[in-house]
């Protein structure tokens, strides 16, 4: 007998007994043999659940590969609070907010760059540009840029209220006595001339590494503001954001275009061009300022919208980016998208259309 006969005929041996055994078991015990079959079917069951969490979470990681904050989505927002204007807050309170900012510089980054939080925001503002400026998504961009940042501030930089405004046409008479510019309670003032225009007091002068990026690209510096005294506009250009100036646009524009284009061209220009330095520049953001400035901008947009609001909650249109490069002109919808490039979720236009929505939860002042 060969070798693999014996293993032929073992093989055997060992099927038949097995089957026997099996046998024996079902004559036996058929509980037992149901509850094999139960756990066999149950254990089936948990793999194929597993495997679907599995893929979704691996989905959710492709499309979004940073932790991106639940930006806050109340079902209906009953009670908005009102953004406070600057000039309206206690002294600590202006600090407090200062200090959250500062916070912000010392986190690391969340687009998982090498540079820290506070920097991602000038980062996308420099990516998107050409995307988001002097085009009908202008407005709707900055008022969820804005919030992106409240957010960030409250639940990253420790700051427990909303959103400051500089609501600069109280400054437009005097700017330079402005509390805006208080190294304490403030974002410091002009630059030093000793200094190449670098903003040296206030957070600015706080900061170790106050900027991490330029129109350039990835290029550590100093913030400079370098103050406009135009012959023409005005100290800051402070004649270009008077309240007669934005009345006049306010009151006056009839079509969303219109505000849009008034605002962005008027005040919002001049008050960049007027302080200089680093704020007419795509990295505008480097300058703390910029964010109440755009506060103050949405503001004035909320205002307008709310002159009439079933109107004008809902009418958005202008220009877009691809208009330029494209043969039939491209309208601007409320679906299009505003991306965040991993910073917070993308979202459509429509769901910033007004500050009481799922997403936005506050509201200004009535008054102008
Ligand atoms: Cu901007």
């Amino acid at each position: 007998m060969s070798v693999n006969e014996m293993d032929h005929d073992d093989e055997e041996r060992l099927l038949q007994s097995n089957q026997e055994n099996d046998h024996e078991e079902f004559r036996a015990s058929p509980a037992s043999k149901y509850s094999k079959t139960f756990w066999h079917s149950f254990l089936l069951f948990i793999t194929f659940i597993a495997s679907i969490f599995s893929f979704v979470a691996l989905e959710h990681r492709w499309k979004h590969p940073f932790t991106i904050p639940k930006i806050s989505s109340q079902e209906v927002c009953e009670h908005a609070t009102a953004r406070p204007s600057w000039h309206s807050l206690p002294l600590h309170r202006r600090h407090a907010y200062t200090r959250a900012v500062q916070r912000l510089t010392t986190i690391p980054s969340r687009l998982g760059l090498n540079t820290s939080l506070y920097d991602d925001f000038t980062y996308i503002h420099i990516q998107l540009t050409w995307q988001v400026h002097h085009v009908a998504v202008s407005l709707p961009f900055h008022r969820y840029f804005v919030h992106v940042f409240e957010q960030t501030l409250q639940d990253e930089g420790g700051y427990d209220g909303l959103m400051p405004y500089w609501d600069w046409t109280l400054d437009a008479q005097s700017p330079l006595d402005s509390p805006i510019w208080d190294s304490w309670a403030g974002f410091g003032g002009n630059g030093s001339e000793a200094a190449d225009s670098c903003v040296e007091e206030g957070i600015l002068g706080r900061i170790a590494k106050p900027a991490n990026y330029s129109e350039c690209g990835y290029k550590p510096h100093c913030v400079k503001r370098v103050f406009d005294d135009s012959k023409q506009y005005g100290m800051l250009h402070s004649k270009q954001w008077n309240k007669e100036i934005v009345k006049h646009i306010i009151e006056g524009s009839k079509t969303y275009d219109e505000l849009r284009e008034g605002l962005e061209n008027g005040p919002h220009r001049h008050l960049h061009l007027g302080i200089g330095g680093e704020m007419p520049t795509a990295s505008s953001t480097n300058d703390p300022l910029f964010f109440l400035h755009h506060s103050q901008i949405d503001r004035l947009w909320w205002l307008w919208q709310q002159r009439n609001p079933k109107t004008r909650n809902v009418e958005f249109f202008g220009p877009t980016a691809l208009s330029d490069d494209s043969t039939e002109p491209i309208r601007a919808s409320l679906h299009d998208s505003i991306k965040m490039l991993g910073l917070a979720h993308d979202i459509a236009v429509g769901d910033v259309m007004t500050t009481k929505s799922e997403l936005l939860c506050y509201k200004y002042k009535l008054e102008l």
